[in-house]
């Protein structure tokens, strides 16, 4: 008996033993509140903005920093023009320059002519991200390309909490704090530590953390720079034998490569057939997508990208702002509750039978409607259930497939070629519990609306 307890122990491992198993793991309240903002933007600005530089090396004059026109509420006001839902200051980059007058260091806007020295960016961009009803967070490099003390990994912990206690005190609430394992190298810093502190001011924030720091991360860097993240996507991922909700950011700069603005550099603009396909393999995959803005040395955001990002949110809207399940006005087949999944209301929802593996969410229409793409969202406050499932429509009296996959998640959106049909069906082939489905949507890209 007591040989097969420690059998048992040995092969489940300490995480296991509770049952740790990938549909049982829930994420937390903010995590969910998080993954419905779907698209974030992330400003880069500073003394590399004035040096036609990407990776500062901590040697820039302070007097260099002096842009004549910061507008941050035009900077809120271009992202939200995109969709954004919250933004991200980089409040010190790599270079080690302070964007807001802290009191552990001088090489900040306070030793900069901007504002006379008096300026404080950090306050000026989370009052304007504020007051046009977006959320707010802060990146901090651990890496400090300037700073002496970071040749003491002591002295310089003290320093980056102390930065860390000034930023997460005196600005609101931060919705996601992140930190950047870019270029450390073999520095070791007390994370720990860091992240006790932030918790301490800032219970709520999310923290973002690339595959360095993964331990610490409440989100995950989907590994790449391009604003996709590769399909199937889980919320649920492994770290060395604990599973944890960690559901992911894709970071993309709206200018290719460049964080930072350069001269010149419109070119790098990305099309905005390449910021909707970015949206559909991220946020269509169930991430979130961060847009990357530089703005440039007036401290404006140069009228191409402010054009750019409005162009994009317009060809959003254009698509997904027709749900033809509302506007042709589907009626679910089977239980009256299947109401809740084409309603277009995300705070409700269609459960599958309680406990079933598989389930059929259909739908029919007064007269055919065309469309060439889905939209389906889980809820998943109490995990992640789909493992299967396939997109039906009904054609010369039997079921044809148009779209397959695995993973749903918060949002899953698949395209396929234009079909015309009366009835169609969400059929969940394998689902781990019981599925529930916040949304069922179709929509036309052409058009044939
Ligand atoms: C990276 C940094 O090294 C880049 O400069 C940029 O800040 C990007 C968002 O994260 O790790």
């Amino acid at each position: 008996m007591w040989l097969r307890f420690v059998l048992v122990l040995l092969c489940v491992g300490p995480a296991g033993i509770w049952g740790q198993n990938f549909a049982e793991v829930r994420p937390s309240p903010q995590q969910v509140e998080w993954q419905d903002l779907e698209i974030g933007a992330i400003f880069h600005f500073g003394t590399n903005t004035f040096l036609d530089r990407e990776w500062g090396d901590g040697t820039a004059d302070p007097s260099v920093f002096n842009p004549t026109d910061v507008d941050a509420d035009e900077w809120i006001r271009a992202v939200k023009a995109a969709g954004a839902k919250y933004v991200i200051l980089v409040a010190k980059h790599h270079d080690g320059f302070c964007l807001w007058p802290s009191e552990l260091t001088d090489y900040s806007v306070k030793s900069s002519p901007w504002r006379g020295g008096k300026g404080d960016l950090v306050r000026e961009v989370a009052e304007a991200a504020r007051k046009h009803g977006l959320r707010f967070g802060i990146y901090l490099s651990p890496w400090d390309r300037h700073d002496s003390r970071y040749k003491d990994a002591a002295e310089y912990d003290k320093y980056y909490f102390g930065q860390l206690d000034e930023l997460a005190s005196r600005y609101g609430e931060l919705v996601e704090f992140w930190m950047d394992g870019a270029g450390s190298g073999g520095h070791v810093y007390d994370f720990d530590k860091i992240v006790q502190e932030l918790r301490m001011w800032q219970p709520n924030t999310m923290v973002f953390a690339d595959v360095a720091l993964y331990k610490y991360a409440d989100l995950r860097w989907v590994g790449n720079e391009d604003g996709k993240v590769p399909y199937e996507n889980w919320n649920v991922v492994d770290r060395a034998g604990y599973l944890r909700w960690r559901p992911a950011e894709a970071d993309t700069p709206l200018r290719k490569l460049h964080w930072f603005w350069h001269p010149h550099d419109e070119a790098s603009l990305k099309s905005v057939a390449e910021l909707v396909e970015d949206y559909e393999q991220s946020v269509g995959r169930g991430a979130q997508l961060m847009l990357g803005i530089a703005p440039d040395r007036n401290g404006r955001v140069a009228q191409a990208d402010v054009a750019r990002l409005k162009e994009f949110g317009e060809a959003i809207q254009k698509v997904y702002g027709h749900n033809l399940m509302t506007e042709k006005q589907a009626r679910g087949m089977g239980r009256g509750d299947t109401v809740y999944a084409l309603d277009g209301d995300r705070d409700t929802f269609w459960s599958a039978p309680e406990g079933s593996p598989s389930a059929v969410l259909e739908v029919s229409f007064r007269e055919p409607v065309t469309f060439d793409r889905t939209l389906t969202m889980e809820w998943l406050n109490d995990g992640q259930q789909v493992q299967k499932y396939a997109i039906e429509v009904m054609q010369d009296g039997k079921w044809k497939r148009v779209a397959e996959g695995r993973a749903i998640g918060h949002k899953k959106i698949d395209t396929f070629a234009p079909v015309t049909a009366e009835h169609v069906r969400l059929n969940l082939l394998e689902t781990a519990g019981t599925a529930r489905i916040r949304e069922f949507q179709l929509y036309s890209s052409g058009g044939t609306r």
